[in-house]
């Protein structure tokens, strides 16, 4: 039969559901596909599906190719779609199939626009034809491809260009670093961002200096996580430091930075230094008695290998290892987007600590879901962590050029919004009734 176009509708089974959560692969293999087939891509815009999956459509000139995925099923859903005769929606059809790995399908093939059922016009839009002509010639294909890192609700995404720059799995977790449009190079773990070039300071800043400059003598500290450096980076910008003890579970986050992020891996050369790969957890319930002034937990959310380090055990040694005057930092999360462990960590802490020398501080970031992210600071002692010698962060903002941090932000990141401040009140009301 004679017709204007071929639509193939696609039920492709048992694939990879690797591949199928995996926006950038389904993005490649669409465009690969499309090409395979002889046509012209026009654009690309592919997004994560909720709660897994990816939901994506290539525009040819030709029409289009789309797809939906659901990795849970093992299950994507693809309708090509060509016009003309140039263009084969079949080789499509393969060249998709293998990069699904799908083990089995099932295809119906439709013949749109049937030309004995239509009637044609003396439609003429020749004079359209050469201005049309020029404007293909500028057409740069334009490609969507986002990375998202989301709950059930609540997502943020980055626009990838594609480009996968690091990509190794390890028993603990899988680490990726992609170049970004907006932020730089981005870095993640499973399918949550860690840190973006262009935006990773204020979290490093903020996660270091406001702890130090409260102490006033850090001397020995000690990082559990931070694997990308940025951490250990600001901490050793202190020439009062002498050591710092850093302790990564996982190789391939340390390697991906030295390979790809140096402007956050270089400290990782400052004899000041000792890089240890093992569980942090492990590693504090072992570690000596009033140790460090400066515990720093720069973990990513709770889950995977980060879950031992929101557990009671875990903080009651972070206190033992600090000496008498030591400060803990606790990567707190998002008051909106992770708010009960938000708030059960200020709790867990307060337990621990007592709840007056626990204090909370918040910040703003480009890279992680709502924007507004915190840290949990618990002080062995008695001291206001809020107070900062005026004069020596001064100097010190200037002389190392600061991006986020300086002696106005050290005292107004404390300040907590009340709807902060009543969601930490309501918890430690709920804590107290539920001991009872
Ligand atoms: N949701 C992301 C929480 C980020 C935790 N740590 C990031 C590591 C940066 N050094």
């Amino acid at each position: 039969m004679e017709a204007l176009g071929r639509h193939i509708l696609v039920e492709f089974l048992l694939c990879d559901p690797d591949v199928l959560n995996d926006v950038p692969r389904i993005e490649n293999a669409m465009v690969d596909a499309a090409v395979k087939a002889n046509a012209t891509v026009i654009s690309s815009d592919f997004h994560h599906f909720s709660p897994w999956g990816v939901s994506g459509v290539v525009i040819i000139q030709e029409s289009h190719l789309a797809i939906h995925t659901w990795p849970e099923y093992q299950y994507a859903a693809a309708d090509l779609f060509t016009c003309g005769d140039d263009v084969d929606p079949w080789l499509a059809f393969d060249s998709l199939k293998e990069a699904l790995d799908s083990k089995t399908y099932s295809v119906l093939e439709m013949h749109r626009g049937p030309i004995n059922l239509l009637k044609r016009i003396p439609y003429n839009a020749e004079g359209y034809r050469p201005i049309a002509f020029e404007r293909m010639q500028d057409i740069v294909a334009k490609r969507n491809i986002w990375f998202t890192d989301k709950d059930e609700n609540i997502a943020l995404s980055i626009r990838s260009s594609g480009k996968l720059l690091y990509d190794k799995t390890s028993r603990y977790q899988r680490t990726r670093v992609f170049q970004s449009y907006g932020l730089g190079k981005v870095l993640t773990i499973d399918n949550m961002i860690m840190c973006a070039e262009e935006d990773e300071a204020h979290y490093h800043e903020m996660i270091a200096h406001p702890a130090i400059f409260s102490h006033g003598s850090v001397e020995r500290a000690l990082v559990i996580g931070g694997g990308d450096g940025g951490t250990v980076r600001e901490i050793l910008r202190h020439d009062g430091v002498k050591s710092v003890d850093m302790v990564e579970i996982d190789a391939n986050v340390v390697e991906a930075s030295k390979l790809h992020l140096p402007g956050l891996s270089c400290a990782f050369d400052d004899p000041r230094l000792n890089l240890r790969i093992e569980d942090g957890v492990a590693f504090v319930g072992k570690a000596a008695a009033e140790s460090y002034d400066l515990v720093i937990i720069d973990g990513s959310d709770p889950v995977g290998p980060a879950k031992g380090l929101f557990s009671v055990d875990f903080y009651k040694n972070c206190q033992r290892v600090l000496k008498p005057d030591g400060i803990l930092v606790v990567q707190g999360e998002s008051p909106t987007f992770n708010r009960e462990v938000f708030v059960e960590l200020n709790h867990m802490l307060g337990d621990i600590f007592g709840c007056q020398r626990v204090h909370t501080l918040l910040f703003n970031t480009a890279a992680y879901p709502t924007g507004l992210w915190s840290f949990h600071i618990a002080s062995k002692s008695d001291r206001d962590v809020k107070r900062n010698d005026e004069n020596l962060v001064d100097s010190f903002v200037r002389r190392h050029q600061l991006k986020y941090y300086n002696a106005a932000v050290h005292g107004a990141a404390f300040v907590l919004p009340n709807y902060v401040e009543n969601m930490l009140k309501e918890g430690a009301r709920l804590q107290r009734l539920s001991k009872k």
